[in-house]
């Protein structure tokens, strides 16, 4: 083969990599896990005034907080605040649907009361209210992660909540959908997080070490379809990753 060959060759390779999506799905695949989304919050808005996140992210600001920004891309990170006129926490949210998987990002609470929680979803099922599955809740203090599905957004124990009527076996049995991780978060520091998803276990790890783990049968639901980051004050997040892995 001449040199000639050898060059063209070369590039008709080069040009197949770069057209053949199976290679792109090769590339995202690693570990046994794919990455179905990410985002490093590296860019700005085109003005100051309103929410713009881009990236496919939406939030409640809209029909909770009168419309007032509560989201603010600055220094490379996602600021999340609540509004004084809002009724409700901030909501920040991305579609993701996967059975088994993890989600990894970096996050600062700047006030001993803030915290930040990652709230799994599915809209479509309709025995839960708004579709909760499952909340992980990071504060300064502990970590709490709770069982929506089969727990207090079930419908039955959600309606009896709100009527004042659970009964004594009623909370016998919400008391058993959560649980708390005393683990201190140092305020005003960033941290990583990763929450891993598998079957109906759910790990949590800070800075890369394992903090705790609890079992609950609504964590297998077998589609999630959407993170909800959960906001109550004020949070800052950055570097999210969602992976899917197959089981
Ligand atoms: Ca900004
Ligand atoms: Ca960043």
């Amino acid at each position: 083969m001449n040199s000639t060959n050898r060059r063209s060759n070369k590039k008709r390779m080069l040009q197949a990599m770069v057209v053949c999506p199976f290679m792109l799905t090769l590339n995202l695949y690693a570990g046994g896990q794919t990455l179905i989304f990410s985002d490093d919050f590296n860019r700005n808005e085109s003005q100051e005034a309103k929410e713009e996140i881009g990236n496919g992210w939406n939030t409640n600001s809209k029909s909770r907080a009168g419309g007032n920004k509560q989201v603010d891309l600055r220094d490379g990170a996602m600021h999340i605040y609540r509004h004084e006129v809002a009724d409700h926490a901030v909501s920040v949210t991305h579609p993701a649907e996967f059975k088994n998987g993890s989600i990894e990002l970096r996050f600062k609470l700047e006030d001993e009361k803030d915290s930040l929680g990652l709230d799994l979803a599915d809209q479509q099922l309709k025995t839960v209210h708004a579709g909760h599955l499952f909340i992980v809740r990071i504060g300064t203090r502990y970590i709490d992660i709770i069982d929506h599905k089969t727990g207090g957004m079930n419908l039955e124990y959600h309606e009896a909540k709100k009527a004042r009527q659970l009964t004594p076996d009623q909370k016998k049995v919400l008391a058993q959908k959560t649980k708390r991780l005393q683990h201190a978060q140092k305020v005003g520091a960033w941290h990583g997080l990763k929450i891993d998803m598998a079957g109906d276990t759910i790990t949590v790890f800070i800075d890369g070490e394992n903090v705790g783990a609890f079992s609950s049968e609504g964590f297998a639901h077998p589609t999630k379809r959407m993170l909800r980051l959960s906001v109550p004050k004020n949070a800052v997040v950055d570097d999210l990753k969602i992976f899917s892995r197959a089981e």
